[in-house]
């Protein structure tokens, strides 16, 4: 048995928790705070057999891989007046950790 720990953006978090629990994987969800930017993302935590991770791995890159997306950014031009300049960013992506289980029990 393995736990996959993966951190994703907030923004892709319901899709792969959605596409992990249609192949039925458990999940569950936190809400959490990288500790760099200090910005909201969220932890999936998903315990499952050892040969279906590739499996659960593949779905998560599907729902969550980093990609560019154009932001509009206000700037001021020093009299009071703001212009937007789109600016790229890269979003999404996923860290994603794989930890052995000793022992997992219902009770
Ligand atoms: P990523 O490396 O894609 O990490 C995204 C989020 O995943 C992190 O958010 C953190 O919550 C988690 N994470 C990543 N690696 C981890 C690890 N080894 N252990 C535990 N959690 C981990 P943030 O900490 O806010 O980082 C956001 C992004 O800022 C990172 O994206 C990375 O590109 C950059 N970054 C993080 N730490 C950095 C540092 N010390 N110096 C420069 N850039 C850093």
């Amino acid at each position: 048995m393995k736990m996959i720990v993966a951190i994703v953006s907030r923004d892709d978090s319901l899709k792969v928790a959605r596409g992990l629990t249609k192949e039925n994987f458990s999940v569950t969800r936190l809400a959490t705070t990288g500790g760099f930017l200090m910005a909201g993302n969220t932890t999936l935590l998903i315990g499952t057999d050892d040969e279906k991770v590739p499996a659960a791995i593949e779905i998560i890159r599907t729902h969550s891989q980093a990609r560019k997306e154009m932001l509009s950014s206000t700037v001021s031009n020093g009299v009071g007046m703001f212009s937007s300049t789109p600016v790229e960013v890269i979003v999404g992506g996923a860290t994603v950790f794989v930890l052995n289980i000793e022992q997992f029990e219902k009770l």
